[in-house]
């Protein structure tokens, strides 16, 4: 028989064989390898072979246990919202509810609880792009101290369907098409517009859709929205009705389209980044939490019906009391531990939060549980760390079932039980005061499958908010509409959605009609004819956010021979202002400036273009540019932050590439050097003005 020629005398890496040098080896209990099953590992580089050039052998339980635990890595990613990215923090009340809710977590003021936050994208697959055109789900688990309250909602506060049985066809919709297995991540195609185009009731989210909060700058400038009305109920059980609202600190805004398409080129991680390096650093998103309350008798006033998700109620009716705050400030320690397995019930619901009949609602608190079944395969999903009620205890006679971390003790598994009488542990018992109850809704009508009339008006909301919408946001509307159904291969659904238009705002489906070269065909019969309500300027974006470098990110591109000093002072003014900046050369090894000193590079010219910044300066040597003028992607770099609406610093020497790049002067494009805040100013925003010259709007 072959020996194997192992010298148990010499380390292993001095093995022949051992395949690679570099590897490290343990001897202590504390940081050796095991199997799953505790056995010590001796060689984690090569398997078990009959002979040193022969077949593997079977009886290799280590390789088996190993690669069979790897091909088990993947569980099924989310039907919907399945690309999604989470971090910690914690929710402080800052203003009672006490007299409308009796949840701990909406009445003890100054109480810090821990939160998990998931953002995502719906339609595309956990591998897709960051910024798609799409709504981003927002859903927050709170560990409260009776029990988790998971508000899963999402970036828009209105929903496509009234009724949860239409959920799986909206998905269906709009997901990659069912033969063509495309496009991934993108509602631009026949499936979904014609789906649209058949449901009127979809209307009013499609003009959030198309607008430009689908398109977000940052995680961390997104609104986030319970969408559902809910229900608070107070110590003597009086219902009180709430919709529930995030508003980001930072301000909500957004990407110009151009960009967001480039960025998925560029960083189909953008977002995810953003978050993490945020946090990373320091740098905590930050919330207000509020809520719209209103009685019985003020909701019965409404023009609509609180019950159906595709309205909103405008600030203006009912304003928004700012009670909390929530702060992001730990990224998770393991992706697929915490984000993938975090699972969000909207059933979770401390005690003094209810639902409302919303049927949408309604179908959402079957569907999630199921879900977490068939993607967390096992009834005790909620044991597992990220999941489990952290802010107290939970315990109940439920018992066994796949992967029971619990180990019970005593014969107790049942209620009633009299152990106790026997001096054995009896188990829990229900709380008739501290318990969750639901509120009291009277119910005494015939069963129906029907709608009420009063969800009937699908336009009115829908005209409402276009036409609330400030100039730039009403032409990026129509813009969008026009993209996407220009992607649309059938005539007839592109004139069926005009046609719906028609009932929203004649002016937006006239741009719509120019924008595809299309004859604007008559409105489609509307169940009721849109009625004209009070513009709500609350709806808007642009002009609203805060001009500020915080939050915000700054890329200079510099060349050989640069004036180091220059980039010194304009990187100390970001930072300053709690802005990021990061240094973009030919090479990644950094540039020698005029002083003759080394800049080492954040990021190497190709694989950083300007579009993850959101603004740019270019300081370069009078060579530096003559060589970059060669180089498409610096030329790019100037255009595309001009295309892009971004203000651009220069010194004198490179303004030879951005003539080439067609950069035109204006407001945004400074000759630095000159007094500090001519680039600072237009560095904090965008500049909009700039828009009409360098892209054809519908
Ligand atoms: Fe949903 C996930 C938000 C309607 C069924 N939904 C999911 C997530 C968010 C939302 C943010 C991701 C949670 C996470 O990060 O894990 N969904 C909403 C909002 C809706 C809505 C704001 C409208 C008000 N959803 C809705 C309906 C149904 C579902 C009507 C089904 C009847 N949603 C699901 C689901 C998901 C989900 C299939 C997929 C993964 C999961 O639940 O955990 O059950």
């Amino acid at each position: 028989m072959a020996r194997t020629p192992r010298d148990d005398t010499k380390a292993p890496d001095a093995q022949p064989g051992n395949g690679g040098e570099l590897h490290q080896t343990a001897s202590t209990p504390e940081t050796r390898i095991t199997t799953n099953h505790g056995a010590p590992v001796s060689d984690n580089q090569n398997s078990l072979k009959a002979g040193l050039r022969g077949p593997t052998l079977l009886e290799d339980f280590v390789l088996r246990e190993k690669i069979q635990h790897f091909d088990h890595e993947r569980i099924p990613e989310r039907i919907v919202h399945a690309r999604g990215s989470a971090a910690h923090g914690f929710f402080e009340l800052t203003d009672s509810l006490e007299e409308f809710s009796r949840a701990k977590i909406l009445t003890e003021v100054g109480v810090k609880t821990e939160v998990f936050t998931r953002f995502s994208t719906v339609a595309g697959g956990a591998g897709s792009i960051d910024t798609p055109r799409d709504v981003r789900g927002f859903a927050v688990k709170f560990y409260t101290k009776e029990g988790n309250w998971d508000l899963v909602g999402n970036n828009i506060p209105v929903f496509f369907i009234q009724d949860a049985i239409k959920f799986p066809d909206l998905v269906h919709a709009v997901k990659m098409e069912a033969d063509r297995g495309y496009p991934q991540a993108a509602s631009a195609h026949d499936t979904f517009w014609d789906f649209i185009g058949l449901m009127p009731e979809s209307t009013h989210m499609i003009m959030w859709a198309m607008s430009d909060r689908t398109i977000p700058r940052s995680l961390r400038m997104i609104e986030g929205f319970g969408v559902n009305t809910f229900r608070l109920l107070n110590d003597d059980d009086e219902p009180t009705f709430v919709k529930f609202h995030w508003r980001p600190k930072l301000g909500t805004q957004s990407t110009c389209w151009d960009e967001a398409v480039k960025i998925a080129g560029a960083d189909p991680d953008y977002h995810r980044r953003d978050l993490f390096e945020a946090i990373d650093k320091g740098d905590f998103p930050e919330w207000e939490f509020g809520v719209q309350l209103l009685s019985q008798e003020e909701a019965d006033a409404l023009p609509f019906d609180i019950l159906d998700a595709t309205k909103l109620i405008p600030e203006e009716l009912v304003p928004i009391r700012v009670i909390g705050r929530m702060v992001l400030n730990r990224n998770p320690d393991n992706f697929f531990a915490e984000t993938e397995q975090s699972a969000f019930l909207p059933t979770n619901m401390p005690p003094g939060i209810d639902v409302s009949e919303d049927p949408l609602l309604q179908g959402r608190l079957f569907s999630y549980q199921d879900t977490q079944l068939s993607r967390l395969g096992t009834v005790n999903f909620h044991q597992l760390p990220i999941n489990k009620a952290k802010g107290c205890p939970f315990q109940n006679f439920q018992r066994d079932g796949h992967m029971q971390t619990q180990v019970f003790k005593g014969r107790a598994n049942y209620e009633p039980n009299s152990l106790a009488e026997a001096g054995e542990a009896g188990g829990p018992r229900e709380d008739p005061v501290g318990g969750f109850r639901t509120t009291a809704v009277p119910v005494e009508e015939h069963k129906v499958r029907l709608r009420p009339e009063s969800f009937a008006d699908h336009y009115s909301h829908a005209r409402l908010f276009f036409r609330s919408q400030s100039e730039i946001e009403q032409a990026h509307l129509a813009s969008a509409l026009v993209f996407e159904l220009s992607k649309v291969t059938l005539e007839h659904v592109r004139t069926r959605v005009m046609a719906n238009l028609l009932n929203v705002d004649e002016t937006l489906a006239q741009r719509v009609a120019d924008g595809l070269a299309m004859p604007l065909p008559k409105a489609s019969a509307a169940a009721v004819e849109a009625s004209d309500m009070e513009p709500s300027p609350a709806l808007r974006i642009v002009g609203k956010y805060p001009e500020t470098l915080k939050g915000r990110a700054v890329g200079i591109l510099v060349s050989d021979g640069a004036d180091g000093a220059l980039v010194t002072a304009l990187k100390t003014s970001v930072e300053g202002e709690g802005g990021t900046v990061k240094i973009v050369a030919p090479k990644i090894g950094g540039v020698k400036l005029k002083d003759g000193k080394m800049l080492k590079a954040d990021g190497q010219l190709a694989g950083t273009p300007s579009v993850i910044f959101d603004a740019v300066a270019i300081i370069l040597s009078e060579d530096g540019c003559a060589m970059l003028m060669k180089e498409g992607a610096a030329v790019d770099f100037a255009k595309h932050a001009f295309g892009h609406l971004k203000a651009i610093g220069y010194n004198a020497e490179a303004k030879p590439l951005l003539d080439k790049a067609g950069v035109e002067p204006d407001d945004g494009i400074v000759e630095l050097g000159k007094e500090k805040e001519a680039f600072l100013a237009p560095a904090r925003t965008r500049q909009w003005a700039r828009e009409p010259n360098v892209r054809m709007l519908a």
